[in-house]
């Protein structure tokens, strides 16, 4: 084992200077050695057995102005998707109410947006209000955004906002070409700067090499302060996308990007995302090993499959895990 792997002391307090060096040691650490600092720095940081559980809504599908190479939301490819307009107010909430009674604590609504528009803000804000006085916690994904528009969002009662980095810098343009990384680091930093919990990760398997996996990890380490959640989507290959044909992935890469994210980013909810639906049980199980400490329930995620309620209730209770109940506030 090395040094850096078995200093599980220093390992559980983050820090935001990981080298791509240090990153690729840890992702390349034998498997037993990466599962067991993992593993270590997982029950040391987070409840061991508890599994956040959030539910999607894709409240705008299709349209997308964007050119993201894995979308089937976005005009710029034919997939086949019906686009439609922002979903009516009553149809947000009561799909809602059927993701809190099934379960989820967590109602994340996205749109394929580019970026928020001024017009859609209102109707936005009233969905988040609706959705807070349900008692879920709330997320948005909505593309970019400017200045002033986070704190819209913060002052309805957001609680998340999810934009990712998807790849390393290097690899971005391989993928999207209508918009920069940079772009993307700046509107993470209006929704750090409105007081909102950061939700950025990626997805891996779009092709990518090695390299460019240990890259996302590392600059998802070194957002300062670290990301409070950090989606690992496996790529789900949609025919019509230009990343229609990958090859599917490696399951032992995977389960090294989850545990070298647990390593590295110690304190936060590490997401088992996209991509369920084609996973084993008992790679889940991996990855829960690993550190994967949440993950997407409900039939759907935005446009494509996940695992249906009854095959997910029925691992975690092979696995003995618990949804991971809400924090409650602190006492006045
Ligand atoms: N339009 C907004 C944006 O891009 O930020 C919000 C919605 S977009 C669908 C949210 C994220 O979903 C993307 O950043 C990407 O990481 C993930 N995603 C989209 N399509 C995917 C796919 N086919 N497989 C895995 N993840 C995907
Ligand atoms: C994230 O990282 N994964 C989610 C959520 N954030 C918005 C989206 C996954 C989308 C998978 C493809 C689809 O269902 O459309
Ligand atoms: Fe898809 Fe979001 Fe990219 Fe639009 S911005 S193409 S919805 S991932």
């Amino acid at each position: 084992m090395t040094e850096l792997l078995n200093d599980i002391d220093r390992l559980i307090t983050p820090r935001t200077n990981w080298t791509r060096e240090e990153a690729a040691e840890v992702y390349r650490a034998p498997f037993n050695d990466l599962m067991f600092a993992a593993q270590a720095v997982h029950r040391r940081s987070q409840q061991p057995n508890q599994v956040q559980t959030s539910q999607l809504l894709s409240i705008k599908t299709g349209g997308c102005a964007e050119d993201c190479g894995y979308c089937n939301q976005s005009a710029h490819f034919d997939t086949g998707l019906k686009a439609s307009k922002l979903m009516p107010l009553d149809e947000v909430l009561d799909a809602a109410e059927k993701a809190k009674a099934g379960g989820a604590t967590r109602f994340c609504m996205g749109a394929a947006w580019r970026e928020l528009k001024p017009r859609d803000e209102a109707a936005v804000c009233d969905m988040i209000s609706g959705v807070k006085a349900m008692g879920m916690e709330t997320c948005v994904t909505l593309g970019m955004l400017t200045d002033g528009q986070a704190e819209k969002l913060a002052d309805a009662g957001l609680d998340y906002y999810n934009h990712n980095l998807d790849t390393a810098p290097e690899d971005y343009g391989r993928v999207i070409s209508t918009r920069t990384y940079q772009d993307r680091l700046d509107t993470l930093s209006r929704v750090r700067g409105a007081g909102l919990n950061v939700c950025t990760g990626g997805i891996i398997g779009m092709g990518e090499d090695q390299n460019a996996r240990i890259g996302l990890l590392a600059e998802l380490a070194n957002l300062d302060p670290q990301p409070e959640s950090v989606p690992i989507n496996q790529l789900v290959a949609v025919p019509g996308t230009p990343l229609g044909n990958s090859k599917p992935l490696d399951g032992i890469e995977f389960i090294r990007a989850i545990a070298t994210a647990r390593i590295l980013l110690p304190q936060s909810m590490v997401r088992l995302s996209a991509g369920r639906e084609t996973m084993s049980r008992e790679l889940q199980a991996l990855a829960f090993l690993a550190g994967a400490n949440s993950i997407f329930v409900g039939e759907e995620l935005l446009t494509t499959p996940n695992p249906d309620t009854q095959q997910d209730a029925a691992l975690f209770a092979d696995l003995g895990l618990e949804a991971m109940p809400l924090p409650t506030a602190p006492a006045e």
